[in-house]
């Protein structure tokens, strides 16, 4: 009997719709299945079964992940606050930041430096005029460094569930 099998899971986080490959080929040594053995059947379907769950797992959860162009199509600009107001983020989801590189920047902060609008030494610093940042879970804060800017609203919150 030939059995289809997992070998492999490549779950390719593309730019806007995440894609799942899964690729089945046929072993009829069976040597490429771990827990092959005679007489273990149940093992080997409880291994496949949880092989389909980890699948559906990954493809959910890249279902999900989504990705936002920070102030659409005017970009990373000035008077920024409101542009989150009424998204639902979800950590994992990917931010875009477009931009003239040669007058902005995007600086990962707190909510002190937020406020403030001083970048700290050592924050993480986007410079590439296309930056694309995931988000983690909970409070994601960032500002553009250059002079004045941020005063001027380049700057968002965002909380991710
Ligand atoms: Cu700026």
């Amino acid at each position: 009997m030939e059995v289809a099998y997992f070998s492999g899971l490549e779950p390719e986080l593309a730019e806007r719709d995440a894609t799942l490959k899964v690729t089945f080929f046929k072993s009829p040594d069976m040597s490429l299945f771990p827990l092959e053995s005679p007489g273990r059947g149940s093992a080997r379907h409880a291994t496949v079964i949880t092989a389909l769950l980890v699948c559906l797992l990954v493809y959910v959860q890249n279902v999900h992940a989504a990705i936002y162009t920070v102030g659409d199509s005017a970009g990373w600009s000035f008077n920024m606050a409101s542009w989150p107001k009424g998204k639902r983020f979800r950590a994992g989801d990917t931010l875009v930041f477009n931009y003239d590189s040669t007058a902005h920047n995007v600086v990962v902060v707190n909510r002190g430096s937020y406020s403030s609008c001083t970048a700290p030494a050592g924050a993480k610093v986007y410079n590439s005029g296309n930056d694309q940042i995931k988000l983690v879970k909970g409070q994601n804060f960032f500002i553009c460094s250059s002079v004045g800017h941020c005063q001027s609203g380049m700057k968002i919150a965002i909380t991710a569930m």
